[in-house]
């Protein structure tokens, strides 16, 4: 009966979404920092970080010439005073540096060259559990479904709930199938 292929191509359709949505979730994206300048002087990182959501299981990518350069993972209040004396979480200096965001929380990155942070070589992105519903970094919008200092636990519910429609929606489909 056309019906029934019919109900099969939709449902097959819908599985195939459904493992779209879950496989997509799970993809990390890597970011080159700062896209074609790459990491140098000169350019405005705080535009750059403001362009892109940030979600778990990313990477950045650190690009320069080793030596030149270098990456450090500092708290705010270093990123704020540029004084890397202090306040450092991580060195990198490869000239390729990877730095997969590991956690839900804010980062902090700084060129420890001298003059270099307070020249622009510094920036701070809101890294999100993935597949929450997304907002511009450091501008959180009252409402918002996932405020910015949320924690593990609020995070992991809001990825729950939305897997959660996904099989709803599955679900209502197939006895949707029995009524044509
Ligand atoms: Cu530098």
């Amino acid at each position: 009966m056309e019906d029934s292929k019919l109900c099969r191509y939709l449902s097959f359709c819908m599985i195939l979404t459904v493992l779209g949505l879950l496989v997509n979730d799970a993809a990390s994206e890597v970011y080159t920092v700062g896209d074609s300048d790459e990491w140098n002087s000169g350019v405005n990182y705080g535009v750059w970080s403001q362009k892109y959501n940030f979600s778990v299981g990313d990477v950045l990518a650190f690009k320069y010439i080793k030596g030149q350069h270098n990456t450090y993972e500092v708290t705010e209040s270093t990123f704020r005073s540029c004084d890397t004396s202090t306040g450092v979480l991580a060195k990198h200096t490869s000239g390729n540096d990877q730095v997969t965001l590991t956690e839900a929380k804010k980062y902090w990155f700084v060129c420890s060259v001298s003059g270099h942070c307070l020249g622009g070589m510094r920036f701070g992105i809101t890294v999100k559990e993935s597949n929450t519903t997304e907002s511009p970094p450091l501008a959180p919008q009252s409402g918002s479904p996932a405020p910015p200092q949320i924690n593990d636990n609020g995070a992991q519910a809001t990825r729950g709930l939305s897997r959660w429609d996904y099989l709803i929606l599955f679900g209502v489909s197939i006895p949707s199938c029995l009524v044509w």
